[in-house]
């Protein structure tokens, strides 16, 4: 997919801040840290369109970028993050609650788990969480590029057990270094957002 325009649209913490435009949406969730604000500006080839962040846990709100006139990118706050106080912690739940029960135009959720290790509790409580919501979701495994070939098959096992996958349901696993996984990675945004409608 070549992108020609991609944009931050606006920060969102309540759901009468989301855009009114309704395109379709695919959410990024995952630990803060993980690569998901570096998974967005890979896909559509930009350096810094999703800001990267240095400080953890500092982005609080819903990112929402438009890609082509076509999608939105909802690069959703990172959890994990050992510093944000109880009350942080529970706006943050509330956002989420919020916006995957009210955001009827969200197709999917790519929950982003680095690949060098087990998925923590919170991870499985990601995937547990959009389960419950009946959205759709898609795990993507972050930072292959720090994992060498060799051992990819143990790490994807470990991901199938702790997260009790079955056998049929796909790992994504994607580097935002190499590109690995960018077409994979597209052809799922794709599957999501012409879901239902019938494709030209
Ligand atoms: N080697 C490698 N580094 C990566 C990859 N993806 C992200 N990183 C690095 O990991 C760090 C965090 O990446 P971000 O994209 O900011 O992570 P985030 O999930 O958006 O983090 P928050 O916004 O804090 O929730 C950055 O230093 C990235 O360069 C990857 O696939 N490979
Ligand atoms: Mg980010």
């Amino acid at each position: 997919m070549n992108i020609h325009y991609a944009n931050f649209i606006i920060s969102a913490v309540s759901p009468k801040q989301y855009p009114s435009t309704q395109y379709p949406e695919i959410a990024l969730a995952g630990r803060s840290n993980v690569g998901k604000s570096s998974f967005i500006n890979k896909l559509i080839n930009r350096k810094n369109l999703a800001r990267t962040s240095s400080k953890p846990g500092k982005t609080q709100t819903l990112n929402f970028y438009d890609i082509e006139h076509l999608f939105y990118f909802v690069d959703v706050p990172g959890y994990g993050y050992a510093k944000v106080s109880k009350t942080e912690r529970a706006k943050w739940g509330k956002m989420l609650e919020d916006y995957f029960t009210q955001r009827h135009t969200l197709k999917k959720v790519f929950l982003l788990m680095d690949f060098r290790h087990d998925p923590t509790t919170e991870d499985v409580q990601m995937k547990e969480f959009v389960e419950y919501y009946n959205i759709p979701y898609q795990i993507i495994a972050t930072k292959i590029d720090k994992i060498p070939r060799s051992k990819w098959n143990k790490h994807e096992s470990a991901f199938r057990k702790k997260l009790n996958l079955s056998s049929t349901q796909p790992i994504l696993l994607f580097s935002a270094e190499t590109g690995e996984g960018k077409d994979a990675a597209w052809d799922s945004i794709q599957k999501a957002i012409q879901d239902g409608e019938i494709s030209e």
